[in-house]
């Protein structure tokens, strides 16, 4: 049922990035902008594979990372290829508030964000991605895989298909990649955000979808916001999240949306899309949500309020 505010994000660990984002929404009655950020600010701080300083680094040793942001106005600001600064997302914010610019890359990125207050951190993976890259250097092979965590991961994935089925690891750990965060203010405002460290084990320099307006993220007040995690290069092929939000432009429902994306993406060669993941999450100005993928193994995050006003949670997949 149409509902504000909400908020949806990428993969199970979107959970506790929403009920940050739910605090702005729901109990500051706070605007869109300002939960996803705050969302995404949350697991930048955290220790996993695929956001913020303590992710996979590329294959070179060193964690580079791409994030955008965009809102109600059309406003947007992108970084990439940034290194040693903890919260991508809000330097991406600052961007598009303090310059007449919408994307900043590399060193220029990392200079605006020491002009701007953040901190350089030391130049130094996590215990975890040292790990895991040291393992990765023994064969060194250039493959992206699916879903990075979920092969990372020594536990057993439990069996999670169809709507909120659990979907966690019998070790506790989340499903997890690069995290999109969309959201619905109670002023009926739309925002998204999207951070990610990439592609684990990338070549140097290399960009996916995550930062770039359009194909990472879309958001057009009129009509809805989409987001996407996944193979990057593939969804800036078909500029994914700008056709789920013209798709809902043109009337279709959220997951409809984002399955005629997934579809146009997977007729380019089907073959190959049996090997690598996309998914699409979106909402349209109602609070009606959904997400499509084109393979299982993708989840997202919801939170909203029930027809009684109840808050709840939940995990869908495909
Ligand atoms: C990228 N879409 O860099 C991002 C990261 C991701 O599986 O989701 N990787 O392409």
């Amino acid at each position: 049922a149409p509902q504000k505010p909400i908020v949806v994000s990428t993969w199970d660990s979107g959970l506790p990035v929403n009920a940050v984002a739910w605090k702005i929404l729901r109990e500051k009655n706070g605007r869109a902008l300002d939960a996803v950020e705050a969302g995404a600010n949350s697991i930048e701080d955290t220790i996993n594979c695929c956001v913020g300083l303590g992710g996979n680094p590329d294959r070179d040793g060193k964690v580079t990372l791409d994030a955008c942001i965009m809102d109600e106005h059309a406003n947007c600001g992108a970084v990439a290829y940034l290194q040693r600064i903890k919260h991508p997302i809000s330097v991406a914010r600052k961007v598009m508030e303090l310059t007449p610019h919408v994307f900043l890359v590399g060193d220029g990125a990392q200079q605006f964000a020491l002009a701007n207050g953040f901190q350089l951190e030391p130049d130094k993976l996590s215990a975890d991605a040292e790990k895991t890259y040291k393992e990765w250097l023994k064969k060194s092979e250039y493959k992206p895989v699916m879903n990075i965590e979920q092969q990372q991961s020594k536990g057993q994935k439990k069996e999670g298909h169809g709507p909120f089925a659990p979907n966690r690891f019998d070790d506790g750990s989340f499903n997890h990649d690069t995290m999109g965060t969309i959201a619905l203010d109670n002023a009926g405002n739309l925002s998204g955000a999207c951070t990610t460290s990439g592609m684990g084990f990338k070549m140097k320099g290399r960009l996916g979808d995550s930062p770039i307006i359009g194909a990472g993220l879309f958001v057009d007040n009129e009509v809805g916001a989409a987001v996407s995690s996944g193979q990057g290069e593939e969804v800036i092929r078909i500029a994914g999240t700008h056709v789920v939000v013209e798709m809902m432009r043109m009337g279709k429902s959220p997951e409809e949306a984002c399955k005629i994306a997934i579809e146009r993406l997977v007729k380019i060669n089907p073959e190959k899309a049996k090997n690598f993941q996309v998914g699409f999450i979106a909402i349209n100005k109602a609070g009606e949500y959904g997400a499509y993928s084109i393979n299982p193994g993708f989840s997202y995050s919801v939170t909203a309020s029930d027809a009684g006003g109840k808050v709840f949670m939940a995990i869908s997949h495909y």
